[in-house]
């Protein structure tokens, strides 16, 4: 089984993520890792926080030299803005983050002590943990990419960029659509046994847990829903070179809660980001007084870092499901699993 803790407030001393359950003997190459995090930082939109920030991983157990040991992996990035002590209250919530709920859940006096850890600054340590994912599904020919589809429904690049610039002209914020694609997968991951085995139940909660992520489509998703089962549904065909494949990939690589050999199609969106430059209306919770909401140091667009850390989780879930099938203690061993399992499935 493989899982991870993150921990790590947004102005905290750092941010930081232990994995267990990745097999002894996958050589990690640290400046990969490092280069998800960069990505992570990037995409216009951003705002002056990437700027003060260059986050990096130091692995700090779980390898000896760069080879994994099995024991749990510690991945730690430090802040450079660690000022959490001396950072000013917050009074007024923000409406559509967690301020105000988690307030009244902990029974806070001041704000920010929710918004130090609701940040979306703990996704640092999402992809950390989901580049270690990548590099052991790379073992297995697993690929994953991302890519922006839409924001605020401009879908070219010009658009987006301009859309993003009336964004910020404006005081105000965007969300957006993004895709992620994973290639190699092969038939055969999660199951339809039970409920929580299914691999689309797992990519979705995965994908959520994203802050700011509000909705997930598996192939064609929504447009499901004004087809005839006819033009929905992907025939089944089979040839000697390709075994058995489709035409059309619909059902974005996933039936019955298993995949089924074609290419992972997931999309998502995210909300526009909560913070506004022009606040919306709040109440002091001092006071009890009409307000305006909060305004802090934040970004304006975020939807193509949101892409990396989805490409993050689906790496996580995908490595999960594929140690289940193949074991999970030896990297040597699971590639021997592998094959036997492809050389059975082609000669099915
Ligand atoms: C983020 C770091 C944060 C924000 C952003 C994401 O840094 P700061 O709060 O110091 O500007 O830029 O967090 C949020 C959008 C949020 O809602 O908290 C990061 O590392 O991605």
């Amino acid at each position: 089984m493989l899982r991870y803790l993150t921990a790590g407030e947004s102005h905290g001393k750092a941010i930081l993520a232990i994995l267990e359950g990745m097999p002894a003997g996958l050589t990690v190459d640290v400046n990969i890792i490092n280069e998800e995090l960069r990505r992570r930082q990037s995409g216009f939109g951003r705002g002056k926080r990437m700027r003060i920030e260059k986050d990096r991983a130091e692995v700090i157990s779980g390898l000896k030299g760069n080879v994994t040991l099995g024991s749990p992996i510690t991945l730690l990035t430090w802040n450079k803005d660690f000022s959490i002590e001396k950072l000013h209250k917050v009074i007024c919530p923000r409406g559509g983050h967690a301020d105000l709920a988690g307030f009244l859940k902990y029974g806070f006096t001041d704000v920010r002590e929710v918004l130090e850890r609701a940040s979306a600054r703990s996704t640092a340590a999402t992809v950390a943990v989901g580049a270690m994912c990548k590099l052991f599904l790379n073992v297995f020919g697993i690929n994953i990419y991302s890519r922006v589809v839409e924001v605020g429904g401009e879908v070219s690049r010009e658009g987006i960029t301009e859309k993003i610039n009336s964004a910020m002209r404006k005081k105000d914020t965007l969300g957006g659509l993004f895709e992620v694609i994973a290639k190699g997968v092969p038939v055969g991951l999660g199951s339809y046994v039970q409920p929580d085995r299914r691999i689309d139940a797992r990519l979705a909660a995965a994908f959520i847990s994203i802050p700011g992520i509000k909705s997930i489509e598996f192939g064609l998703g929504i447009g499901y829903a004004s087809r005839f089962g006819s033009q929905a549904h992907d025939a089944v065909y089979h040839s000697r070179s390709k075994g058995y494949f489709r035409k059309t990939n619909n059902a974005g690589g996933i039936e019955g809660g298993i995949t089924n050999g074609e290419d992972l199609v997931l999309r998502a969106c995210m909300k526009p980001i909560s913070t506004l430059m022009d606040p919306l209306d709040s109440v002091n919770v001092v006071t009890k007084r009409p307000a305006r909401a909060a305004v802090e140091r934040s970004d304006i667009c975020v939807v193509e870092s949101a892409g990396v850390v989805a490409e993050s989780v689906c790496a996580y879930v995908l490595a999960d499901a594929l140690l289940e099938k193949f074991g999970s203690d030896n990297l040597e061993d699971i590639k021997v699993c592998y094959k036997h399992y492809l050389n059975r499935v082609k000669k099915t």
